[in-house]
């Protein structure tokens, strides 16, 4: 990979924060932007804003093959067999809650299961927690083993015949632990059971076919893999998605209203009422073409280097906890002795240097590593060993600091 010029191709990374060059280790949170997608974006406005499925203008035309063929863009990507299976959210939480609200609802009742982990971010957690309550089903959590990720046994042990869905992260945006999905899908469908996985750290970072992962829904974010914000995918198995009832309704989505009934459009527009995220599909396939033209594979093996490289120097500085497992996707979560973790981000951000502190929406999981908040340095393709040793500079300056005043 030709990092420097991948570095030319994000304009935001040219910038000076507080008198030193930016180092961005925060793409977990949000990516940074290729000029490819702020294009796409800035052409469609330019040259091709008009409503989608409406006009027979010529415009509105050219609007309407962008968005679909967005969609064909996602299709390919992550390996689902029909485009009728991509439907377009604002992003992760709204797909995972279009779920939990329509298939949920639908067929989750009183004694039924549903099953989640103590790792999942809160989009993955708060939505199964209101179903249960509204339904009286059960919650129950695969818990997690001392180094952060799941057994297999366990989850053996909780899917029962009475669990109906499994809901779990691809990658867990604190740990960076990668879970097991195809072995766990093999096991949630011998209890008849539906699997969702949360892509949001997933497809950024890897290549995703789920088909081969046989999930039943998937869902993700645009923003964590270089696309504009609000615009996100839930992909669900077409069999599943077409029994399932719209959860918004107006615009758009209908085939036929009357005054006392109305019927909806076919997959996958009965699911996206009112007018969709245009701009923001058209630079999802922008995101898609430039991480597809360097390689998912490539991009995973660069981050891989830099987690480690990190890693290695960060152990050689006293006083760092360093959370997760051994194994991880590319981020490192820690804490500093005695050093609230938002004043480790201040200092490092005084250095120029973006890192994420807080509960980082895992709020159950900051209960379990017994802490209320940790810091958090995420890496991306444009990040790059000098990256590295700036935050390891920054961490000793923050520790000396500390040490110093108090
Ligand atoms: N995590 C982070 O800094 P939205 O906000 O809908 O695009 O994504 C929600 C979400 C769901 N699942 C996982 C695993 C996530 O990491 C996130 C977003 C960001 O870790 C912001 S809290």
């Amino acid at each position: 990979m030709d990092i420097k010029a991948i570095r030319a191709d994000f304009p935001l990374l040219e910038q000076e924060v507080n008198g030193f060059p930016l180092v961005y280790l925060d793409s977990a949170a949000t990516a940074q932007k290729p000029n490819r997608v702020i294009e796409a974006v800035n052409s469609y406005y330019r040259m091709d804003n008009a409503n989608v499925h409406r006009g027979v203008h010529t415009i509105g035309t050219r609007a309407t093959e962008q968005y679909e063929n967005a969609r064909d863009r996602v299709k390919q990507f992550i390996h689902a067999e029909h485009r009728e299976e991509i439907i377009f959210t604002r992003g992760t939480t709204t797909a995972i809650n279009l779920v939990a609200s329509s298939y949920g609802s639908q067929h989750i009742q009183r004694d039924d299961e549903i099953v989640i982990t103590q790792m999942e971010h809160h989009s993955n957690l708060i939505p199964w927690q209101q179903l249960s309550k509204r339904t009286g089903a059960t919650l129950k959590y695969i818990p997690l083993e001392s180094d952060g990720t799941i057994s297999l046994a366990e989850v053996e042990k909780i899917v029962t015949h009475k669990t109906k869905i499994v809901a779990i992260t691809q990658v867990s945006n604190v740990l960076g632990t990668i879970n097991p999905i195809k072995e766990i899908a093999e096991i949630v469908h011998r209890h008849d059971a539906v699997l969702l996985v949360d892509g949001a750290q997933g497809v950024p970072h890897l290549q995703v076919d789920v088909q081969d992962l046989n999930c039943d829904f998937y869902a993700f974010s645009g923003h964590k893999m270089c696309a504009p914000t609000g615009i996100g995918v839930l992909y669900g198995k077409k069999a599943l998605l077409e029994q399932m009832e719209p959860v918004e309704f107006g615009g758009e989505m209908i085939d036929f209203v009357d005054l006392y009934d109305s019927t909806w459009k076919d997959l996958p527009w009965k699911f996206e009422g009112g007018t969709p995220i245009i701009a923001g599909a058209i630079g999802l396939a922008a995101a898609i073409d430039y991480l597809t033209e360097i390689g998912l594979d490539q991009i995973a093996l660069h981050e891989r280097e830099l987690v480690d490289y990190a890693i290695e120097q960060l152990k050689l500085i006293d006083g760092i906890d360093i959370y997760g497992p051994e194994h991880r996707a590319g981020l490192i979560t820690f804490n500093i002795a005695d050093v609230h973790p938002h004043d480790t981000a201040t200092v490092l951000d005084a250095e120029g240097i973006a890192v994420r502190a807080g509960h980082h929406c895992a709020q159950p999981l900051m209960k379990w590593l017994g802490v209320t908040a940790t810091a958090r340095a995420s890496f991306y393709l444009y990040n790059t060993k000098q990256d590295v040793d700036r935050f390891v500079a920054g961490l000793q300056k923050t520790k000396e600091f500390f040490t110093n005043v108090f």
